[in-house]
């Protein structure tokens, strides 16, 4: 009998609902996909704020957010760990993952919906998965979730004047680096993949190695991301081993962290013209993403703060990461998920 999986409630075009399968399927624990328009009345029932994707666990609780639901999987499913265990090296690995969940992000649904070529392949086929579950039309649901991810990009500053500056500044500088670290290991921290590779690989799945523009751009900028994202793909044909030596910090890696440094503040700055204002910034100064969507929903998403991550409430207990108000700011979402990281450190 096939074991009592877990329901992933999303779309195979959705940047987190790939981090959360990548991470699925590395850690071989059983999932289904079910195609998820945004919302059901199931998860909005269990309070979902919104943010695909939501996680059906095997006992019918609905959790979210793809950080706080890793958090919580791994206190579950402890092996193979994907926070490394040195402490520098889980400290680079948050920084990673926070700059492909609020960063890259950005440049994702941009060049999906503001470059026709991509908007015709990776839109049609999420819309696709959305007319599933809703009894539209493919092309409607492709031309309605065109329209509401196009009206909410302004606010992450991206527009059509500044698309072409996220590609140029942001986007392909970034495959460059992160390829030539992938040329000379298969994952950022060693021979085996961490919780920033995850985010990186949801992204990368769902967007830039799918939608045929972005395609070209890393092919040509970082091949080695593409064979990245293959090994995830397929995790069971992979050998996995050891986290790098911590003490030896590889020259590509301090590449990849200058690259971030200077491409997810000044030259992202200059790339947005409608750059957020400090209050929208978290502590560190990482700018934060107010989401916008990769499906037709009527509220912005917000963070689920974990209480199975922070032990507060186990997974047994609870069975999912709760969230505080659809409407939770920027700066309170980025401490919640920091405070729920330094508490599951302890
Ligand atoms: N913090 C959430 C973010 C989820 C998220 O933003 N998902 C995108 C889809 S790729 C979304 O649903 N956006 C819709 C919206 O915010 O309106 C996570 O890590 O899971």
């Amino acid at each position: 009998m096939r074991p009592n999986p877990y329901r992933v409630h999303g779309m195979m075009q959705s940047y987190f609902t790939r981090k959360m399968t990548g991470y699925l399927d590395y850690k071989g624990i059983p999932w289904v996909l079910r195609r998820f328009p945004g919302a059901s009345p199931e998860a909005m029932a269990s309070g979902f704020p919104g943010g695909v994707p939501a996680v059906e666990t095997p006992a019918g609780e609905f959790m979210w957010d793809s950080t706080a639901m890793i958090h919580h999987l791994e206190l579950r499913f402890p092996e193979p760990a994907v926070l490394p265990a040195d402490p520098v090296q889980r400290f680079v690995c948050y920084l990673v993952e926070d700059a492909a969940d609020e960063w890259l992000y950005r440049a994702a649904v941009g060049t999906r919906w503001y470059f026709a070529e991509n908007a015709a392949v990776g839109g049609f086929e999420l819309a696709r998965d959305i007319a599933v579950k809703m009894p539209v039309s493919c092309d409607q649901a492709h031309a309605a979730v065109g329209a509401h991810v196009l009206s909410s990009c302004p606010p992450l500053g991206v527009t059509a004047d500044t698309i072409q500056l996220w590609v140029d500044d942001v986007l392909r500088p970034w495959m460059r680096v992160l390829g030539a670290h992938l040329a000379r290991r298969p994952y950022l921290f060693g021979e085996r993949p961490s919780l920033a590779d995850f985010a990186l690989f949801g992204g990368n799945a769902a967007h830039f190695t799918n939608d045929p523009l972005c395609r070209r751009w890393v092919e040509e900028d970082g091949p080695a991301v593409v064979q990245h994202t293959h090994r995830l793909l397929e995790p069971e044909e992979q050998a996995f081993g050891a986290w790098d030596d911590p003490a030896t910090v590889p020259d590509t890696l301090t590449a990849v962290l200058a690259g971030l440094g200077k491409r997810c503040r000044g030259s992202a700055a200059r790339a947005s013209t409608a750059w957020p204002t400090s209050s929208s910034r978290t502590a560190r100064g990482w700018p934060c993403a107010r989401r916008t969507s990769c499906a037709p929903r009527a509220r912005p998403c917000s963070p689920a703060t974990s209480r199975a991550a922070a032990g507060g409430s186990t997974p047994s207990s609870s069975g999912r990461a709760s969230c505080r108000s659809s409407r939770t700011t920027s700066r309170t979402r980025a401490r919640s998920r920091t405070s729920a990281r330094r508490r599951v450190r302890r």
